[in-house]
């Protein structure tokens, strides 16, 4: 295996225009909300295969079985970090507990003061799409989102809100926080997919 430091390593396991990141920085919009347990929540509404809508308390999520993923983040202001330890629930093990109906396409994935990022169902389903607790063994701080942060590995990492609340499932797509303000609506960074302007058409919701 190349080793993920060396010129080599980068070049094989970066996108383009990242680099890597040792640490982990902080990133995101607005102020780290406070968390309290007996007022949290975690939501599945929409459009569920039964109409209904799900929820669990902390402890009720806590309980659910947990899984580790080893993925990287790529943020779109170029920085990577590689190899990244979360453990938490699979999105596939939401899903089973809480079926969508037939015809949902996408997902809106809602975080506390109204953050959210919209997701094909294809990649909120993917293998190593999970719903993180922990980071190398360790439960997230709050600046990183606990209790619960979505973690696309695929996909730029403003697609995995932290400070999660709920999932909404759709019918059609529509952009959620970032999506409105300019960057791309599905977000690969090995396709380099920033910005909207870059958009082609079927990669967003009609105007
Ligand atoms: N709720 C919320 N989640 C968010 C963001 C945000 O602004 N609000 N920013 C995203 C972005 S752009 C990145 S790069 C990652 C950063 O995660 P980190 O601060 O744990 O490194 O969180 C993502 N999740
Ligand atoms: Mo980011």
């Amino acid at each position: 295996m190349v080793q993920p430091e060396s010129r080599e390593g980068e070049r094989v396991q970066l996108p383009p225009g990242q680099r890597v990141q040792r640490g982990w920085p902080v990133t995101h919009y607005g102020p780290v909300p406070r968390f309290r347990p007996e007022r949290w929540e975690f939501r599945v509404f929409g459009a569920t295969a039964d109409g209904g809508t799900y929820r669990w308390r902390h402890e009720e999520f806590s309980a659910l079985p947990h899984e580790t993923v080893v993925a990287d983040l790529h943020c779109v202001t170029r920085f990577s970090m590689l190899g990244v330890e979360w453990g938490g629930v699979r999105t596939r093990t939401l899903l089973g507990l809480a079926p969508p109906a037939p015809e949902v396409t996408h997902v809106m994935v809602w975080a506390e003061y109204g953050y959210s990022a919209n997701l094909r169902l294809a990649d909120f389903t993917a293998d190593h799409t999970l719903f993180a607790t922990h980071r190398a063994g360790e439960p997230l701080t709050a600046e990183h989102g606990f209790p619960l942060r979505l973690v696309v590995p695929h996909l730029y990492a403003w697609k995995g809100p932290k400070w999660v609340r709920g999932v909404e499932y759709m019918t059609t797509d529509r952009r959620g926080f970032w999506e409105e303000r300019g960057y791309h609506n599905i977000g690969d960074p090995w396709r380099e997919q920033r910005y909207s302007y870059q958009e082609e058409p079927g990669d967003g919701p009609e105007p």
